[in-house]
């Protein structure tokens, strides 16, 4: 760092972008706000002062956005969501406000690289995944399309679990992405908000005996402090704010309990209210009803409807206008608690009667739904919710009986119709359907992909949605464009704007200009540099992180996703095992040499997935360590996957694999980062890539196996694997190769419940679709060497995606949903 010193400070001028001016900018906020001078700054001091420079101006635009709303009486934008997998902010805020470059020179001056502190601001890993990454791009487009949105969700302390191996075994590790203090956000002590849980009610009559309003009276509460984040649109357009809950107890030290003598009881109740939370729930499916779970949902969502209120309230005085200024969505179930909570406090703190509360939340609210996989629709126990939530349940009840009421009017309706739609599932342990109470109480209710949404009308909502069949409709997913382009890959970025100037940074519809640069040989080669320098980064990455060797010029074939079952990184690791074998075998054909790569997080405790981690270890182990196979094919799985490392991986991609079993994967949005960045795609007929297909053309896409109805009549008709896997060589010899141990020599037996597991029931139709991918793959293989056409279809793909701007899907919720203007 340089020594580089000023004795004397004028506070400069706040809207300097000049990076003399900027250095001194920086040098003020190190010495009056960090307190510390150039000489004895550390890096994390300097990321720090240089996020406060921007964040000034930032500030400023936040205040703007926000008045020109509340003046203007513009309707807002109110997204729930459990998780936000944001990800690093700096260079995004620094490059949507224009200022990533006055500020490198700037840092330079002072003889500091801006790549160097970046990479020490921590990753937000607040979410899971698609769902997640999803929440963030979505607050990102609100803001670059000027729709006034507050994002409502937790701020957990721990976000999910860093992830190392050990012997090729996954390990879970906390998270602590606060550990230097976070300059993002700013404490909100006075949007404090109690909370209450559990208790009773009463119920409270007037003179004459009739029931007046219900009375909640809890008997433990926490209070709810929000801590608020400016999300900057491109170019600032408008800043939104991203306000997240924190729990603390309500009474901080505990006085009265600890004053009657009850330490240890005044120490628990604090730490529970803190439990709420410290950490994420790292499961993307499946939940065995804990109850701090079911906690933590009503606790955000309690908090961001009471404050919702406030505002409506402070603006408006009075609620009948709710519908007309908000919009509030939910970012799958997790937040549908949200609908009791509104419906409370419009019948029980504003007096209103059930129906009109019940058609202002109908009118308010809005669902969208993300997985299908039935062990992921949440349902709570009605003993935990109704101890938890005494008057949500009766609340719950309530919405019941209409709901019920309406489809017996209806023609046709059954009683097995009547049971499906009821918001209390009665078979076995009676349950909350969190699902079922989220369709009720919305207007709209969409799938994340055309196939997605056609299959929620066919499954899960079939019959709510013959009760309301005008409530489904779809929005295919998107990205934001300038994460997963300008910012992750600076090279394809100019390549493109030096091709057909800079409209496309304002409008992505104009990325289709580049179209006719596909079979333009010099530009082509340009591409080729370009991919060539981000695969050349993410060698280097792959080095740092696991100490292999990767060539640059072999294929860069990358799978990088939650670990699970539906989406089949298994199939890709037998399909190495099988190429393995086939090199070995036939050593002098001419290989395609390629890296697979692979990155992702298993749920703690989800065992078959953890195997699938330690299974992509030792064949890697096998393969990168067998001097006869040349280098030809590499196995590389790539530790603690998060969305930094994401902005590596994708750019450098030759290949991406989006292979899970057709009908089960929502949307997926990774598909749509690669195929953005010039990737080609090798896929099942799934989620949205089917729409990928549609928009690149058949010829820039590989596609393979069953479709979503091939798989459903295969498992309505008994499908049997044993006998797909016995008419496969090359799948019987990758089986029977793993299962005597050629990869676990220590235990040969590890994998035997994995393999057993495909021979008796192979839920996810891994053999089923084995040959035709690897039939796949070596049509992929015939591609690449033929280079011209190789880069003229990933050029095709860049050009092809801007569809899938999340700016696009943006711009439909607001005007198919929310109705809001854009
Ligand atoms: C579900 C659950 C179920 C209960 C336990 C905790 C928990 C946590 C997260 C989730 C969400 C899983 C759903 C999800 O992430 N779906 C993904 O959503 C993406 C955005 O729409 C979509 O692209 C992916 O296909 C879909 O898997």
């Amino acid at each position: 760092m340089n020594q580089a010193m000023t004795t004397e400070l004028p506070r400069p001028s706040p809207k300097s972008s000049d990076p003399a001016e900027l250095a001194e900018e920086v040098l003020y906020c190190l010495t009056y706000r960090i307190g510390k001078n150039a000489s004895v700054a550390t890096r994390h001091d300097w990321l720090t002062a240089a996020i406060q420079v921007v964040r000034d101006r930032v500030i400023e635009r936040w205040i703007e956005s926000t008045k020109a709303a509340y003046d203007t009486k513009a309707k807002r934008v109110y997204y729930l969501s459990m998780e936000f997998l944001i990800g690093r902010l700096m260079r995004d805020a620094f490059s949507n406000i224009g200022m990533l470059e006055d500020m490198r020179k700037a840092l330079a001056t002072l003889g500091v690289d801006i790549e160097t502190i970046a990479a020490l601001e921590p990753d937000a890993a607040l979410g899971n995944g698609g769902l997640g990454r999803l929440a963030a791009c979505f607050m990102e487009s609100m803001a670059t399309v000027n729709v006034p949105a507050h994002g409502y969700g937790i701020r957990y302390v721990h976000g999910l679990f860093r992830q190392e191996f050990s012997d090729g075994w996954q390990v879970e590790l906390p998270e602590t992405w606060l550990d230097h203090g976070n300059p993002w956000e700013f404490e909100r002590r006075e949007r404090s908000i109690e909370i209450g849980f559990g208790g009773t009610v009463q119920s409270v009559t007037d003179a004459k005996g009739r029931l007046e309003r219900h009375v909640w009276k809890p008997n433990h509460s926490v209070i709810a402090v929000a801590y608020d984040t400016p999300v900057v649109g491109w170019r600032g357009a408008r800043v939104n704010t991203l306000r997240l809950w924190s729990a603390l107890p309500v009474d901080p030290i505990m006085l009265a309990a600890f004053n009657a003598g009850d330490h240890i009881g005044a120490l628990r109740e604090s730490n529970m209210a803190e439990a709420l939370t410290r950490v994420l729930y790292p499961a993307d499916s499946h939940i065995e009803g804990q109850e701090l779970r079911l906690r933590q949902e009503y606790f955000f969502s309690a908090a961001s409807l009471q404050d919702i209120i406030h505002r409506h309230l402070g603006q408006y005085g009075e609620l009948l206008s709710l519908p007309d200024k908000a919009a509030i969505h939910m970012n799958d179930t997790h937040p549908a608690i949200a609908v009791a909570e509104l419906m409370r406090l419009l019948m029980d703190v504003h007096g209103h009667d059930f129906d009109t509360a019940w058609d202002i939340s109908k009118r308010t609210f809005a669902y969208t739904n993300h997985t299908l996989l039935p062990e992921a629709l949440e349902s709570w126990p009605v003993t935990v919710f109704e101890r938890l939530l005494p008057r949500h349940m009766q609340i719950v009840y309530a919405i019941n009986a209409q709901v019920l009421h309406e489809a017996r009017a209806k023609e046709g309706f059954t009683d097995a119709h009547i049971r499906s739609i009821s918001l209390i599932g009665e078979d076995g342990e009676r349950r909350v359907r969190m699902g079922n109470l989220a369709f009720a109480a919305s207007h709209s209710i969409n799938g994340v992909s055309a196939l997605h949404t056609d299959l929620m009308k066919q499954t899960v909502f079939h019959d709510l949605h013959m009760l309301y069949p005008d409530r489904i409709n779809n929005k295919t997913n998107g990205i934001t464009p300038r994460r997963w382009m300008m910012q992750a890959n600076p090279g394809l970025t100019s390549l493109v704007r030096e091709a057909i100037g800079d409209g496309f940074l304002d409008d992505i519809e104009k990325i289709s200009e580049l179209d006719k640069f596909a079979d333009d040989a010099a530009f082509r080669e340009k591409f080729a540099a370009v991919k060539r320098a981000n695969k050349e980064r993410m060698a280097t990455l792959a080095h740092e992180r696991t100490g292999a060797w990767i060539d640059p010029s072999a294929m860069f074939d990358i799978q990088i996703k939650r670990i699970h079952e539906y989406k089949r990184q298994l199939l890709n690791i037998l399909e190495a095992v099988a190429l393995y074998d086939q090199i070995r075998s036939n050593p002098d054909k001419d290989w395609v040499p390629r890296v697979k790569l692979f990155g992702g997080k298993a749920a703690p405790s989800y065992h078959n997935a953890k195997l699938i981690i330690k299974l992509a270890n030792d064949v890697s182990r096998a393969i990168n360590g067998d001097p006869s196979v040349r280098g030809l094919l590499k196995v590389v799985f790539m530790p603690n996957y998060n969305v930094s490392m994401a902005e590596v991986m994708v750019p450098s991609a030759d290949l991406s694999e989006q292979i899970s079993t057709a009908g089960l994967e929502a949307s997926g949005t990774g598909n749509m980062k690669f195929a953005l960045n010039g990737a080609i795609t090798i896929g099942t007929l799934d989620g949205a890539n089917v729409e990928i297909k549609e928009c690149v053309g058949d010829d820039n896409i590989v596609i393979f196996g069953l479709t979503a109805e091939e798989v459903a009549e295969r498992r309505a008709g008994g499908y049997e694997p044993r006998a797909i896997i016995e008419g496969s060589p090359e799948l019987s010899q990758a089986l029977s190769a793993i299962s005597s141990g050629v990869f676990s020599p220590d235990d040969p037996n590890r994998y035997r419940d994995l393999i057993d597991g495909l021979y008796n029931h192979d839920w996810f139709m891994v053999a089923a679709d084995f040959d035709a991918f690897c039939k796949a793959q070596r049509e992929v293989d015939q591609l690449w060497r033929n280079s011209p056409q190789w880069l003229s279809k990933a050029i095709r793909n860049t050009a092809r995606m801007a569809f899938f701007s999340s700016d696009r899907t943006i711009r439909q919720y607001a005007r198919e949903i929310w109705n809001v203007p854009v």
